[in-house]
């Protein structure tokens, strides 16, 4: 039943993504404002608590094709990162892949120079397809340019490429509309003005470094003129260091009210710190509701947060590749495909000149759903 709910609400966001969808319509065809953002109840949980159970329908897949499918993800040991991997291993195992054709790689750590050294020994694997979280949009061009002069299709998911070395990009959901949520959020619980800083991931992130000029951009306006960004602080996707900088924000900025971490990593570590010191300050951002639970709470450390489903991000990565490699697509705005159960998908413009598809909008973690969330990711 729930999957069929599910499929119409699929198929009425699709036909309302290609109404919205011509020029950048990319970021206004998923936007809702905050308080649109707590999804109705029906709108996933119960299809993603049982992943194993939705994997492979056969009527869905059919015969798979020849080639290697790959996943490099920002790093290892981040919980975020593993999500995205199962994602992809699970849409690519439904699409009737077997195991020697799919390959995950984690870097040891969040770097550029660690994908370069991963991508170049998957070129000379000769794959089919890499899906990759980018660390740095600039610094892979070269290899990304060597692969796809191999005839590798190049896309990158969660984390842009820039928009030379791939051939899309699985954006998670709309830049401008993270930017905003995060911003609205930041403003509520600041009380309208005061002091906030944000605690991101490495400076070279892609995907944050992009949510925080969209913040940015979004601050300017008047409505937010009472509030102060102090600090961009940068805990490089790592626990410790997350946990460092949050003691040194606390430190440096006495009168700090908010701290915004766009990470799911920066927030655990920060709602640790803050829970510890019993601090006033208060947390939002991106986290894992599995690694979140604890802290979220009207009088607790963070209110209410948001994120994606990280799994359906590595599903997409593993629809759109296998897309690609199959012909069906190229990666230009106005194509249109489907991914498996997710339904269709078109791709769109970016706002760097390159194409995107977007998963959906940021979903609110709020005390009323956090329970119903926790186990699912
Ligand atoms: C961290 C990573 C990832 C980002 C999430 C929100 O796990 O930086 O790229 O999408 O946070």
């Amino acid at each position: 039943m729930k999957k069929k709910v599910l499929s119409v609400l699929l198929a009425v966001s699709m036909i309302g993504a290609m109404l919205a969808g011509c020029g950048s319509a990319s970021e206004q065809a998923a936007a809702p404002v905050a308080e649109e953002t707590a999804p109705a109840k029906e709108e996933a949980p119960a299809e993603e608590a049982a992943p194993a159970e939705e994997a492979a329908p056969a009527e869905e897949s059919g015969a798979a094709g020849e080639g290697t499918f790959a996943l490099v993800t920002k790093s290892a040991g981040n919980p975020y990162n593993e999500r995205e991997a199962a994602g992809f291993e699970e849409a690519m195992k439904a699409m009737g892949y077997s195991d020697s054709q799919i390959i995950i790689r984690h870097p040891e750590s969040a770097t550029a120079d660690a994908q370069i050294t991963t991508i170049n020994e998957l070129i000379a694997q000769n794959v089919s397809a890499i899906a990759i979280a980018a660390n740095d949009q600039d610094a892979l061009q070269p290899v990304c340019e060597q692969a796809a002069s191999q005839g590798i299709k190049i896309i990158s998911l969660d984390s842009t490429l820039n928009a030379a070395s791939r051939l899309t990009h699985v954006n998670q959901a709309g830049t401008q509309i993270i930017g905003q949520t995060l911003m609205d959020a930041v403003k509520d619980l600041a009380g309208g003005e005061g002091q906030w800083a944000i605690l991101s991931a490495t400076s070279q992130a892609s995907n944050q470094n992009a949510w925080i000029a969209a913040m940015k951009e979004v601050m300017e306006g008047e409505d937010y003129a009472g509030l102060e960004l102090v600090e961009v602080a940068y805990g490089d996707d790592e626990y410790q260091k997350s946990v460092d900088q949050t003691q040194a924000l606390l430190t440096n900025y006495p009168d700090l009210k908010v701290i915004c971490a766009p990470t799911t990593v920066g927030i655990m570590a920060a709602a640790g710190v803050l829970q510890d010191k019993g601090s006033a300050v208060k947390l939002t951002g991106l986290g894992l509701p599995s690694e979140m639970a604890d802290y979220i709470g009207t009088d607790n450390v963070c209110p209410y947060m948001y994120l994606w489903n990280p799994i359906d991000v590595g599903r997409l990565g593993a629809y759109t590749s296998v897309a690609l490699v199959n012909g069906d697509i190229t990666g230009a705005a106005g194509e249109t495909f489907t991914a498996g159960e997710m339904g269709g998908y078109e791709i769109v413009e970016a706002s760097d000149g390159g194409t995107e598809i977007i998963v959906g909008p940021p979903f609110a973690f709020t005390p009323d759903n956090i329970d119903e969330w926790k186990s699912v990711y």
